[in-house]
């Protein structure tokens, strides 16, 4: 099965799916692959691997750990195109259609489009859209995009109406790793109203009410990373699981 039949599989069969960032320099080895043990043994239905700034050059050996530790599907949410890697399930193929950067909308994916046809690895077309959320995050800077203001939901309607009008497959609204400010609930909300493809939430996520918020707002997939990198919030872990899926 596809890893995107399996994401829309989740997301029919629960309220929404859950799905965990493992920031590829935050642990050692073998407490990157252990941390995906438990992730993959709570119930999340994918992790998450990548990051705006990679600084360890365990990258690719951590991911094949991370893959071989999980028995669900490990997607690469790249930052950047140098993660681009065949050693994962499927890869996020994100275009920032928020920004106006040509890199990030088309650029990359040019210079790396050869590479992955020979993988043979699975892309699913994400219109990754950066929401403003108090400070500038890395998403922000390293990509060199202005974020959607927070204040504006008919504004990232109208950029989540053309990514979906472009035939992209899902939508990744996100504040940003670390984010003050989650993304707001009016804005999840008008663009489920109107858009028919799937809806990734993410950044500044801390607790389940929050993401329970997002999930009633209209969040197909919450995305939390942070929040667990801190060992003694591993506790949370199955309470994220439980609140996102929820009762259908
Ligand atoms: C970042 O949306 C993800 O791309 C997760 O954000 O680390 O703030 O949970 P946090």
């Amino acid at each position: 099965m596809s890893v995107y039949k399996h994401l829309m599989e989740s997301r029919s069969r629960y309220k929404a799916g859950y799905l965990v960032l493992i920031d590829p320099d935050a642990r050692p080895l073998n407490e990157t692959a252990e941390f995906a043990r438990i992730i993959s043994k709570a119930g999340a239905d994918a992790i998450l691997y990548g990051g705006s700034l990679i600084t360890d050059d365990g990258f690719t050996e951590k991911l094949k750990a991370v893959r071989e530790a999980s028995d669900i599907p490990v997607i690469l949410f790249p930052g950047s195109v140098g993660q681009v890697n065949s050693h994962v399930d499927a890869i996020l193929y994100i275009s920032v259609i928020s920004g106006r950067n040509a890199n990030f909308l088309i650029g990359d994916h040019v210079t790396s489009a050869i590479q992955i046809k020979r993988s043979g690895v699975e892309t699913i077309p994400t219109g990754y859209m950066l929401v403003e959320s108090g400070k500038v995050t890395t998403a922000e800077f390293i990509s060199g995009t202005r974020p959607l203001p927070a204040h504006k939901p008919e504004l990232a309607l109208a950029h989540a109406l053309a990514g979906e009008m472009l035939g992209l497959k899902m939508l990744y609204l996100e504040a940003g790793s670390g984010a003050e400010r989650p993304v707001p609930n009016d804005m999840i909300s008008i663009i489920k109203k109107y858009v028919q493809i799937p809806l990734i939430v993410g950044g500044g996520i801390r607790n389940p009410e929050t993401a329970r918020e997002k999930v009633l707002a209209g969040a197909d997939f919450i995305v939390t990373g942070n929040v667990l990198e801190d060992g003694e919030n591993l506790d949370l872990l199955e309470d994220f699981v439980k609140t996102v899926h929820g009762e259908k």
